[in-house]
Protein backbone atom coordinates (compact mmCIF):
# COMPACT_ATOMS: atom_id res chain seq x y z
CA UNK A 1 0.00 0.00 0.00
CA UNK A 2 1.05 3.64 -0.32
CA UNK A 3 2.21 5.84 2.51
CA UNK A 4 -1.05 8.11 2.24
CA UNK A 5 -3.14 4.44 2.14
CA UNK A 6 -1.01 3.15 5.34
CA UNK A 7 -1.55 6.82 6.89
CA UNK A 8 -5.46 6.95 5.95
CA UNK A 9 -5.70 3.24 7.67
CA UNK A 10 -3.75 4.20 10.64
CA UNK A 11 -5.81 6.57 11.82
CA UNK A 12 -8.92 5.02 11.78
CA UNK A 13 -7.54 2.47 13.13
CA UNK A 14 -6.35 4.74 15.87
CA UNK A 15 -9.92 6.26 16.52
CA UNK A 16 -11.69 3.00 16.85
CA UNK A 17 -8.84 1.56 18.88
CA UNK A 18 -8.28 4.23 21.38
CA UNK A 19 -11.57 6.81 21.57
CA UNK A 20 -14.67 5.70 19.60
CA UNK A 21 -14.93 1.98 19.05
CA UNK A 22 -18.68 2.43 18.79
CA UNK A 23 -18.22 3.97 15.17
CA UNK A 24 -17.82 0.60 13.85
CA UNK A 25 -19.85 -0.94 16.49
CA UNK A 26 -16.89 -3.15 18.06
CA UNK A 27 -16.09 -3.93 21.54
CA UNK A 28 -12.44 -3.50 23.12
CA UNK A 29 -12.03 -5.22 26.62
CA UNK A 30 -10.23 -3.40 29.86
CA UNK A 31 -6.69 -3.71 28.40
CA UNK A 32 -7.55 -2.69 24.98
CA UNK A 33 -8.01 -6.17 22.87
CA UNK A 34 -10.57 -6.07 19.71
CA UNK A 35 -11.10 -9.20 17.94
CA UNK A 36 -9.53 -8.83 14.25
CA UNK A 37 -11.83 -10.95 12.51
CA UNK A 38 -15.03 -8.77 13.67
CA UNK A 39 -12.74 -5.44 13.04
CA UNK A 40 -12.23 -6.61 9.69
CA UNK A 41 -15.74 -7.50 8.99
CA UNK A 42 -17.23 -4.54 10.72
CA UNK A 43 -14.91 -2.39 8.45
CA UNK A 44 -16.32 -3.60 5.57
CA UNK A 45 -19.99 -2.93 6.59
CA UNK A 46 -18.74 0.66 7.66
CA UNK A 47 -17.19 0.87 4.19
CA UNK A 48 -13.86 1.03 5.36
CA UNK A 49 -12.60 -2.08 3.72
CA UNK A 50 -9.53 -3.88 5.06
CA UNK A 51 -7.72 -6.72 4.14
CA UNK A 52 -5.73 -8.93 6.91
CA UNK A 53 -2.33 -8.02 5.21
CA UNK A 54 -2.68 -4.67 4.99
CA UNK A 55 -3.86 -4.50 8.60
CA UNK A 56 -0.44 -6.59 9.12
CA UNK A 57 1.11 -3.93 7.26
CA UNK A 58 -0.34 -0.79 9.51
CA UNK A 59 0.78 -2.69 12.41
CA UNK A 60 3.93 -3.28 11.26
CA UNK A 61 5.11 0.30 9.31
CA UNK A 62 3.76 2.26 12.17
CA UNK A 63 6.91 4.45 12.85
CA UNK A 64 5.64 4.60 16.73
CA UNK A 65 4.39 1.00 17.08
CA UNK A 66 0.66 2.58 18.20
CA UNK A 67 -0.87 -1.31 17.65
CA UNK A 68 0.27 -4.37 19.00
CA UNK A 69 -1.34 -7.70 17.31
CA UNK A 70 -1.75 -11.00 19.96
CA UNK A 71 1.04 -13.50 18.90
CA UNK A 72 -1.74 -15.52 16.77
CA UNK A 73 -2.88 -12.90 15.11
CA UNK A 74 -6.54 -13.33 16.30
CA UNK A 75 -6.58 -9.87 18.69
CA UNK A 76 -5.06 -5.97 18.22
CA UNK A 77 -4.99 -3.08 20.37
CA UNK A 78 -3.70 0.35 20.63
CA UNK A 79 -1.04 0.02 23.71
CA UNK A 80 -1.41 3.71 24.24
CA UNK A 81 -3.01 7.04 23.99
CA UNK A 82 -7.19 5.48 24.67
CA UNK A 83 -9.38 7.78 25.91
CA UNK A 84 -12.60 5.54 25.43
CA UNK A 85 -14.41 4.49 28.55
CA UNK A 86 -14.13 0.72 27.53
CA UNK A 87 -10.50 0.66 27.86
CA UNK A 88 -8.63 0.93 31.24
CA UNK A 89 -5.27 -1.03 30.69
CA UNK A 90 -3.28 -1.95 33.79
CA UNK A 91 0.11 -1.10 32.91
CA UNK A 92 2.99 -1.71 35.63
CA UNK A 93 3.97 1.42 37.51
CA UNK A 94 7.72 1.42 37.29
CA UNK A 95 10.89 3.96 38.24
CA UNK A 96 10.86 6.12 35.28
CA UNK A 97 14.51 7.90 34.09
CA UNK A 98 15.15 11.00 36.20
CA UNK A 99 14.35 13.00 33.48
CA UNK A 100 11.27 12.96 30.69
CA UNK A 101 10.01 15.66 28.22
CA UNK A 102 6.53 16.81 27.24
CA UNK A 103 6.69 18.45 23.61
CA UNK A 104 3.41 21.05 23.33
CA UNK A 105 2.48 24.40 21.76
CA UNK A 106 3.53 27.51 22.96
CA UNK A 107 -0.24 28.48 23.05
CA UNK A 108 -0.97 26.28 26.02
CA UNK A 109 1.81 27.25 28.25
CA UNK A 110 0.27 29.72 30.19
CA UNK A 111 -2.75 26.94 31.04
CA UNK A 112 -0.31 24.61 31.76
CA UNK A 113 1.74 26.87 34.14
CA UNK A 114 -1.37 27.41 35.88
CA UNK A 115 -2.59 23.93 36.12
CA UNK A 116 0.39 21.24 35.39
CA UNK A 117 0.15 18.59 32.91
CA UNK A 118 -3.36 17.16 32.82
CA UNK A 119 -4.50 14.50 30.74
CA UNK A 120 -7.67 15.94 29.27
CA UNK A 121 -9.54 13.32 27.18
CA UNK A 122 -6.94 10.46 27.32
CA UNK A 123 -6.56 8.61 30.04
CA UNK A 124 -2.75 9.76 30.82
CA UNK A 125 -0.28 12.59 30.14
CA UNK A 126 2.07 11.51 27.31
CA UNK A 127 5.59 11.94 28.05
CA UNK A 128 8.60 11.44 25.84
CA UNK A 129 12.23 9.80 26.86
CA UNK A 130 14.06 12.04 24.46
CA UNK A 131 14.14 16.09 23.13
CA UNK A 132 13.76 14.87 19.65
CA UNK A 133 10.64 12.42 20.34
CA UNK A 134 8.88 15.52 22.31
CA UNK A 135 9.62 18.12 19.90
CA UNK A 136 7.44 15.25 17.09
CA UNK A 137 4.79 15.55 19.72
CA UNK A 138 4.59 18.76 20.14
CA UNK A 139 4.63 20.24 16.61
CA UNK A 140 1.46 18.02 16.35
CA UNK A 141 -0.32 21.29 17.43
CA UNK A 142 1.70 24.41 16.60
CA UNK A 143 4.81 26.49 17.58
CA UNK A 144 6.91 23.50 19.62
CA UNK A 145 8.12 24.58 23.38
CA UNK A 146 9.65 21.60 25.31
CA UNK A 147 8.94 20.65 29.08
CA UNK A 148 11.51 19.50 31.56
CA UNK A 149 10.12 17.52 34.07
CA UNK A 150 11.80 16.12 37.56
CA UNK A 151 10.61 12.65 37.43
CA UNK A 152 13.11 11.87 39.85
CA UNK A 153 11.48 13.98 43.05
CA UNK A 154 7.85 13.20 41.57
CA UNK A 155 8.50 9.25 41.76
CA UNK A 156 10.12 9.96 45.44
CA UNK A 157 6.82 12.01 45.77
CA UNK A 158 4.09 8.81 45.16
CA UNK A 159 3.83 10.03 41.61
CA UNK A 160 3.11 6.38 39.25
CA UNK A 161 4.71 5.94 35.82
CA UNK A 162 4.45 3.81 32.81
CA UNK A 163 6.39 2.74 29.55
CA UNK A 164 3.73 1.27 27.08
CA UNK A 165 5.15 -1.35 24.86
CA UNK A 166 6.18 1.16 22.46
CA UNK A 167 7.90 3.27 24.84
CA UNK A 168 6.08 6.20 25.27
CA UNK A 169 6.08 7.17 28.83
CA UNK A 170 2.26 7.63 30.89
CA UNK A 171 1.39 9.31 34.40
CA UNK A 172 -1.61 10.24 35.87
CA UNK A 173 -0.89 14.09 36.03
CA UNK A 174 2.34 16.48 36.71
CA UNK A 175 1.78 19.30 38.92
CA UNK A 176 3.61 22.64 38.31
CA UNK A 177 6.14 22.24 40.97
CA UNK A 178 8.25 19.54 38.56
CA UNK A 179 8.06 21.47 35.54
CA UNK A 180 10.36 23.43 33.73
CA UNK A 181 10.34 25.38 30.56
CA UNK A 182 12.97 23.88 28.53
C1 LIG B 1 -1.88 19.82 26.46
C2 LIG B 1 0.66 11.11 19.77
C3 LIG B 1 -3.63 23.29 28.45
C4 LIG B 1 -0.71 18.91 26.21
C5 LIG B 1 1.96 11.58 20.42
C6 LIG B 1 -0.98 18.47 24.78
C7 LIG B 1 1.83 11.15 21.84
C8 LIG B 1 -2.66 21.23 28.35
C9 LIG B 1 -2.50 18.52 24.69
C10 LIG B 1 0.35 11.04 22.07
C11 LIG B 1 -2.64 21.14 29.76
C12 LIG B 1 -3.13 17.16 24.58
C13 LIG B 1 -0.14 12.11 22.99
C14 LIG B 1 -3.17 22.23 30.49
C15 LIG B 1 -1.74 19.36 28.97
N1 LIG B 1 -3.65 23.28 29.79
N2 LIG B 1 -3.14 22.30 27.70
N3 LIG B 1 -3.20 22.23 31.81
N4 LIG B 1 -2.07 19.97 30.10
N5 LIG B 1 -2.10 20.10 27.89
O1 LIG B 1 -2.67 14.93 21.56
O2 LIG B 1 0.82 14.54 24.62
O3 LIG B 1 0.54 10.00 16.85
O4 LIG B 1 -3.94 14.44 23.69
O5 LIG B 1 0.50 19.60 26.35
O6 LIG B 1 3.08 11.06 19.79
O7 LIG B 1 0.31 15.81 22.47
O8 LIG B 1 -1.49 9.80 18.25
O9 LIG B 1 -1.50 14.62 23.80
O10 LIG B 1 -0.43 19.35 23.86
O11 LIG B 1 2.43 9.93 22.11
O12 LIG B 1 0.10 7.92 18.09
O13 LIG B 1 -2.95 19.13 25.89
O14 LIG B 1 -0.27 11.19 20.81
O15 LIG B 1 0.76 9.84 19.31
O16 LIG B 1 -2.85 16.66 23.30
O17 LIG B 1 0.20 13.38 22.49
P1 LIG B 1 -2.82 15.12 23.02
P2 LIG B 1 0.03 14.68 23.35
P3 LIG B 1 -0.08 9.35 18.05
Amino acid sequence: SSEKTLREHSKFLSLVLRHQPETIAIQLDSEGWTDVHILLQQMIKHKRPLKLVELIEVVESSDKKRFQLSPDQSKIRAVQGHSSAQVQREYAAITPPDTLFHGTATRFVNSILEKGLISGERHHVHLSADLVTAQKVGQRHGKVIIFILDTKQMHQDGFRFYCAENGVWLTEQVPIKYLKLF
